[in-house]
């Protein structure tokens, strides 16, 4: 029998979407594996630059859709409401809905309940996916209107339509080519430059790192960063993120805008790219006095998602991105490489890009809510300043 995701690609076909957008979320990691080999698919950045792509392709004769997480709506609304919605373009937007079903991760929850509330609020029609058998009785006769009126439409996908699956995805870690990463698949991977090759995972890298961090104000990456930094050893001095992607790096500056302590932020490649902006704050606005270490835990993936690749797999090098901004960077991907560079005396912002293996640890979220997170975090910032 096919899996709800193949019957949910079978309608989608069927209905003449021949373009694609995708950030992935965890819940859908087998749909949209299924969706970057069967369509002509864009892995974005940011869930918003998907709406522009989109309706670029739609002015373009396209039929296009997007495959998201509920939290991506976020930041895609305003695009959606002045352009997609304001020139009358269509598109279709499967949402993975997150927060409503057997949710073990509560920062999920804020957007996931309130989202219907959302797109009410805005005029945007959606349509609830409960269960597979609610597949083509409810998705095709929507699908056709989104084309046939130049309408936007978001299907919310609840997490029990997959259950059960009998979906197998074979995939390595992070593949050499993908037919989504269309463009790229001409070009051969770029090298970047280190002394010596990626050598350590996300899990070895914190590791190594945590004897250093001891009294240093941490601001965590979300998903698997902020979970393996807990398990290796909580401290209060850690923030860890628990939702709002691509957020680490400004709230690093924020804290180091407003104050003299040090602070080290943890991130990760695909959010640094969701809102790579950011580094030209950093560039601009930490000044000479202050000691703000980014460090870019770059694996190449999505990591928290399924290992979905990132651009800088094979074609950014993000050491540069940061440097062109005007940031004092190093490159390193052995332990002693990563730890001298934490250990040098620089004045001013700086970015260590260290290159990691895709993977994660199998550890369970963590147990504090952001309450206790924000109380714990602020005794120790406030107590030294
Ligand atoms: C706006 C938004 N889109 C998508 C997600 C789903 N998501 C959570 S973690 C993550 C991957 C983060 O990748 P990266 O920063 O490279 O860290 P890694 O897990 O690879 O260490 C994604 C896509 C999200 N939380 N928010």
């Amino acid at each position: 029998m096919r899996s709800a995701e193949e019957r949910l690609a079978d309608i989608i076909a069927r209905s003449g979407v021949d373009f694609t957008a995708t950030l992935p979320c965890d819940r859908i990691k087998g749909l949209l594996e299924i969706v970057s080999q069967r369509f002509f698919n864009v892995p974005l950045t940011r869930e918003e630059e998907g709406v522009g792509i989109c309706a670029g392709a739609a002015l373009a004769g396209k039929r296009p859709a997007m495959f998201i997480q509920n939290s991506g709506i976020g930041n895609m609304i305003n695009a959606l409401l002045s352009l997609t919605g304001f020139y009358r373009l269509p598109l279709a937007i499967f949402v993975s809905h997150r927060g409503v079903y057997k949710e073990k991760i509560a920062a999920q929850a804020p957007m996931g309940l309130k989202l219907p509330g959302l797109l009410k609020g805005a005029g945007i029609g959606f349509t609830r996916i409960d269960s597979a058998s609610d597949l083509s009785l409810k998705i095709e006769e929507k699908l056709e209107q989104v084309y046939l009126k130049n309408s936007i439409h978001v299907f919310l996908l609840s997490p029990a339509l997959w259950e059960g699956s009998e979906l197998k995805i074979e995939r390595q870690l992070v593949p050499e080519r993908r037919r989504s990463v269309l463009s790229l698949d001409e070009q051969p991977a770029k090298k970047v430059k280190t002394r010596t090759g990626k050598k350590l995972d996300r899990y070895e890298i914190l590791s190594a790192i945590w004897p250093w961090l001891e009294n240093r104000a941490v601001v965590c990456n979300l998903g698997f960063p902020a979970r393996e930094l807990y398990q290796i050893g909580h401290r209060a001095s850690h923030f860890y993120m628990l939702g709002s992607m691509g957020m680490a790096t400004p709230i690093g500056l924020g804290l180091s805008l407003s104050s003299d302590k040090e602070v080290l932020v943890i991130d990760g490649d695909g959010s640094l790219l969701m809102n790579p902006g950011t580094l030209a704050t950093v560039a601009c606005l930490a000044g000479k006095r202050k000691s703000l270490t980014i460090l870019a835990v770059d694996n190449g993936a999505y990591g928290s998602t399924g290992n979905q690749p990132t651009f800088t797999a094979n074609c950014i090098d993000l050491e540069a991105v940061a440097k062109g901004f005007g940031l004092k960077t190093v490159k390193a991907a052995e332990k002693k490489e990563i730890i001298t560079s934490l250990q040098e005396k620089v004045k001013g912002p700086r970015f260590i890009h260290a290159l990691a293996l895709p993977g994660n640890r199998d550890v369970p979220v963590i147990p504090l809510g952001p309450l206790e997170i924000r109380k714990q975090f602020m005794g120790f910032f406030l107590e030294r300043v």
